[in-house]
C-alpha cells in the first residue's frame, strides 16, 4: 500500500517526531496551520476516524497522546483543537487516520 504516513512510521520518509507511544506516533505537520500543529497517528493503518472504532485501545492511546502533545507544547491551558478531517470533502488528503493537534493562536468557531 502506498501510504505516506505508513512510510513516516517505518522511517522511510523523514518527519520531526515529537512523541512515540506503544501504538502511536506524533510528528510535526510539514505545513503548519498554527504555531503548534502536530499530527498523531496510529502505527497500524486505518483509513479514517470511523475505522478506528475497530481498535478501541489504539483510539484511547491516540486521545491520550493528543493530550500529552498539548501539554508538551504548552497549549493545554490556553486551549487547543483536535481535528480528524474525514473524507475528501472535509479536506482529508492522507487516508491514514490522523489527529491534527492545533494551538498557540486564537481558533475560530465554526471552523472553515
Ligand atoms: P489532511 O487532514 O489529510 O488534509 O492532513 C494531512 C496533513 O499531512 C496536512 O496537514 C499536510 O500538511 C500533512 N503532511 C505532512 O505532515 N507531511 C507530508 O509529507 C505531507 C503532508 I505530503
Amino acid at each position: 500500500m502506498d501510504c505516506l504516513f505508513c512510510k513516516i512510521i517505518s522511517g522511510e520518509v523523514p518527519a520531526e517526531v515529537v512523541r512515540e507511544g506503544e501504538r502511536t506516533l506524533a510528528f510535526r505537520d510539514i505545513n503548519p496551520q498554527a504555531p503548534v500543529h502536530v499530527l498523531v497517528v496510529p502505527k497500524d493503518h486505518h483509513p479514517n476516524f470511523a475505522a478506528l472504532s475497530a481498535d478501541p485501545e489504539v483510539l484511547a492511546e491516540l486521545a491520550a497522546e493528543a493530550g500529552r502533545v498539548a501539554e508538551d507544547e504548552g497549549v493545554a491551558e490556553s486551549g487547543y483543537r483536535v481535528i480528524f478531517n474525514t473524507g475528501a470533502g472535509a479536506g482529508q488528503t492522507v487516508f491514514h487516520v490522523h489527529a491534527h493537534v492545533l494551538g498557540g493562536r486564537g481558533l475560530n468557531w465554526p471552523p472553515g
